[in-house]
């Protein structure tokens, strides 16, 4: 038997403020645009495979659009019908594809009370799904970068001609520079660190001076310039493929930014939940008294009670799933088929350039489950192994387990989420390290997990984007960060790191938490990504990071072992994970002090061993099979 051993100097209260780290923009009405000869201003999508989908629906933008006919030049591609809105500034085109069909490029034309106008569709043969695709399991570690702020790899697009006054690495909340090469440069640091699958937030275009973090979209069919082009996107996906590695990509169907050309002109008048003049807030009406939570009680994560709530009438859940987020971001009427197609369009168009290997997705409550079951239907008849992951902000397993797949609520529906993050943990680590709350908070947590269809699945974590850093709360300090390094890394799981904490980069809230990767700008004052330009700390940090990652790799005890708790009070909890072939025991003191703990081995996993070897800190064990 091995034994690995962790311990925390000390724990002290702080109160750790979350909360969703978009910014708030207004939107502007675009410029009306003459009547008069038809024109094409955007196709989307902007092209298409042989044999991915039977049919597809086209949505042209541009004026004068009114059409009577649309063909188009390729035999196999039909057209099954068409629908003109707005005057003509959009034009809807549904096609069948015919079993013929071949690659090559449609041109349609579009037939108009005033003249004609084309558009062009390139069909293109499928790559090879082999090494696409794939999904994640317990074998993964995922890395979060938020690409603006890890490295510029490519000074030419800090300031795209379009964006001019949005860079400034002196201001917050500004674009900083950072890119898509910077991430394709550093792939060798993030494989020697030891992880498995990048999750970059959004790299859709964005369109507010403001949006360096991407969830303000403005076009759901183009890389953001200030992050690089398609062909760089592509370009990382197939570098990380060829190391072994995976992406993730951040996708957003509950909004788009107040921006987006479609909060002036929507496509359809039901195309939002609400206009930008009148729309309901996505914060429930639902009081923290309503069920007896203390009215004063801080609000630490969303309202999301009434959802899972199968007494609750649809009045209590509106304001959740059709308002607004934040009262600002424009929320998709994902009720309407036509909203919803564009949408199943969009996130397989992305996954099909770029071969991806899964989804995070944002927002996950706030968007109607019955959408979600028809979304997820439709990626998994081409992507079987893909893996979702869903942000559900709020810490009790009961809430976060209804909104994954693989079993249906009350209402009858499996949304068909992989998985969810698992927010229960992070608050339970974070109340645990940080507030002195009872270590058996984290064997609470874990108990729950039959309430998951795959516990294995869930996704540990201790940050992200939208929260302080773990080492900059008050009274944290590297061993905390360490701590809580080592649990999500050891607790059953797909675990996630936030970009930066594996060297202790400081921070406090949004946009705070956000700050740039040292080393990643040419002429930094110092260079985190290589050993000697990193401070001996940041090594210590990065080294025991490293480390954990490595013994995480080598036991397979460590990934896919059954977890059994053997013991738990207010200061320790110690968990043994369990093989065929290994059993390896993690011990966590919470306290200042060392501890002697007894643990009966009778009738546990632990039962008859009678040696030990320490793995990785510094307690020591003695085993007598009793
Ligand atoms: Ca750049
Ligand atoms: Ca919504």
């Amino acid at each position: 038997m091995s034994f690995l051993t962790l311990r925390v100097i000390a724990a002290f209260l702080v109160t750790a403020a979350v909360f969703f780290g978009s910014n708030s923009i207004s939107a502007a009405p675009q410029a009306g645009q003459a009547s008069g000869a038809p024109a094409v201003t955007k196709v989307e999508p902007p092209n298409w495979w042989v044999r991915l989908t039977p049919d597809l629906m086209i949505l042209v933008s541009g004026h004068g659009l009114q059409a009577t006919k649309v063909a188009c030049n390729l035999p196999d591609v039909l057209v099954l019908r068409t629908e003109a809105t707005q005057g003509g500034e959009y034009l809807f085109v549904w096609l069948k594809f015919g079993p013929q069909l071949r690659s090559g490029t449609a041109v349609c034309r579009a037939t108009t009370p005033t003249g004609e106008a084309s558009f062009e569709l390139p069909i293109a043969a499928r790559l090879p799904t082999a090494q696409r695709f794939h999904g994640l399991n317990s074998d993964d570690v995922i890395y979060l970068i938020m690409p603006d702020r890890f490295s510029n790899g490519d000074p030419t697009n800090d300031e795209p001609a379009e964006f001019l006054g949005s860079h400034d690495r002196t201001k917050p909340r500004a674009w900083h520079g950072g890119d898509l090469k910077g991430v394709r440069d550093h792939i060798s640091y993030l494989k020697e660190l030891g992880v498995t699958t990048v999750w970059l937030t959004p790299v859709v275009k964005n369109g507010a001076t403001q949006d360096y973090h991407g969830y303000g979209a403005v076009d759901l069919y183009a890389v953001d310039p200030h992050l690089g082009s398609l062909d760089d996107y592509k370009g990382l996906v197939s570098d990380l493929h060829k190391q072994r590695m995976k992406l993730f990509f951040d996708a957003v169907p509950n909004h788009v930014g107040p921006k987006h050309p479609w909060v002036a002109k929507p496509p359809m008048a039901d195309w939002f939940h609400g206009t930008a003049d009148k729309h309901l807030d996505s914060y429930s009406p639902i009081k923290n008294s309503f069920y007896g939570q203390g009215a004063e009680a801080p609000v630490k994560n969303d309202p999301f009670e009434a959802l899972v709530d199968s007494h609750a009438t649809p009045a209590m859940r509106q304001n959740l799933t059709d308002g607004w987020f934040l009262g600002i971001l424009p929320d998709l009427n994902t009720e309407n088929p036509v909203v919803a197609k564009y949408l199943l369009q969009n996130s397989i168009w992305w996954i099909e350039s770029a071969g991806l290997d899964g989804l995070r997705v944002d927002t996950f409550p706030y968007v109607s489950r019955t959408f979600w079951q028809q979304w997820h239907a439709g990626l998994r008849r081409l992507y079987p192994n893909l893996t979702t992951i869903g942000e559900v902000f709020h810490p009790a397993p009961v809430v976060t387990s209804f909104f994954v797949g693989g079993q249906k609520g009350w209402d009858g529906i499996d949304t068909g989420l992989s998985t969810v993050f698992d927010f229960p943990l992070f608050f339970a680590i974070r109340d645990v390290l940080l507030h002195s709350a009872p270590v058996g908070r984290i064997a609470n947590v874990l108990r729950q997990d039959e309430l998951y269809s795959h516990p294995d699945w869930l996704v540990p974590f201790f940050a992200n984007h939208d929260v302080p850093r773990m080492i900059s709360e008050p009274g944290s300090s590297p061993e905390k960060l360490l701590s809580a390094l080592a649990l999500v890394l050891t607790l059953r799981g797909i675990p996630e790191l936030y970009y930066g904490d594996e060297i202790g980069v400081t921070g406090g809230g949004d946009p705070d938490n956000r700050h740039d990767f040292p080393g990643g700008w040419p002429g930094d004052a110092q260079n985190a990504f290589t050993q000697a330009g990193r401070t001996a700390e940041q090594q210590r940090i990065l080294a025991a990071t490293q480390k954990l990652l490595k013994l995480r790799r080598e036991h397979a005890a460590l990934r896919t072992g059954k977890l059994f708790h053997l013991f738990s009070d207010d200061g320790a909890y110690i968990f043994l994970r369990q093989t065929d072939d290994e059993r390896i025991v993690v011990v966590f003191n919470n306290g200042n002090a060392r501890r002697e703990l007894l643990i009966p081995q009778s009738n546990t996993p632990a039962s008859n061993a009678v040696r030990t070897s320490l793995l990785y800190g510094d307690a020591v064990a003695t085993t007598n099979g009793k």
